[in-house]
């Protein structure tokens, strides 16, 4: 991977797991601060060129645009064989967190979160109290996975734990409480010499 180039937001989980895959893996790459919350038009030319939906992240990789955070995550994992790209074993198991995050807390802390920016009463009644119970199943599954182990697949972090790590880093933002597991997890995540925090990955 030579010439990189990462699109994304500092509120964006989805970026910053990407973001934060390719600090572990030693990936040199520029990033580019893309304003999620200004409409899709005023966005940079070469960013809505690429990024089919105009979402973040978008990876340009030697010019080649990489989109879904899960899809990338797995591009960098097996292009460098870090982060368990190394392993083909690992990788099935690697694949199966990518999937169960993208269904369920990539699906459940976002919303979350936006409903607290921008009231719970913007929400259909009963949604975010369905989207907490929802957490609650995810946070006792995210135990039960990562059990005894310091990492979710073992001694090492991969790119399954980038991917978790998107938005539980935010469970506070999203009004929920994390396991002592996940707190610990979260601990662990954040003293990763490649850990950043948000606004340091993409300044605005
Ligand atoms: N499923 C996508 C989700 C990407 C996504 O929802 N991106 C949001 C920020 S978290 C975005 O770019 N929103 C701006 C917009 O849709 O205009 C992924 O995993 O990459």
């Amino acid at each position: 991977m030579r010439d990189v180039v990462l699109f994304g937001h500092a509120d964006s989980g989805h970026a910053c797991k990407v973001a934060f895959a390719l600090s572990l893996a030693d990936v040199p790459h520029i990033r580019r601060h893309v304003d999620i919350w200004a409409p899709a038009a005023s966005r940079p030319a070469d960013f809505l060129a690429a990024s089919p939906f105009f979402e973040v992240p978008l990876l340009l990789v030697d010019g080649v645009a990489l989109v879904q955070s899960a899809s990338i995550l797995h591009e960098i994992a097996t292009r460098t064989g870090r982060l368990g790209g190394d392993d083909a074993d690992k990788l099935i198991r690697i694949r199966e967190v990518l999937f169960w995050e993208a269904n369920r807390i990539g699906m459940c802390l976002p919303q979350l979160i936006e409903a607290r920016r921008l009231g719970a009463d913007r929400f259909p009644p009963g949604a975010v109290e369905w989207l907490r119970s929802r957490f609650d199943v995810d946070r006792a599954r995210f135990d039960r996975l990562i059990g005894d182990q310091p990492f979710l697949l073992g001694d090492d972090p991969t790119i399954a734990d980038c991917a978790v790590f998107g938005y539980v880093q935010w469970v506070g933002k999203a009004g929920v409480e994390p396991s002592a597991r996940m707190d610990a997890w979260l601990g662990r995540m954040r003293a990763l010499p490649g850990y950043r925090a948000p606004q340091d990955w993409f300044a605005g």
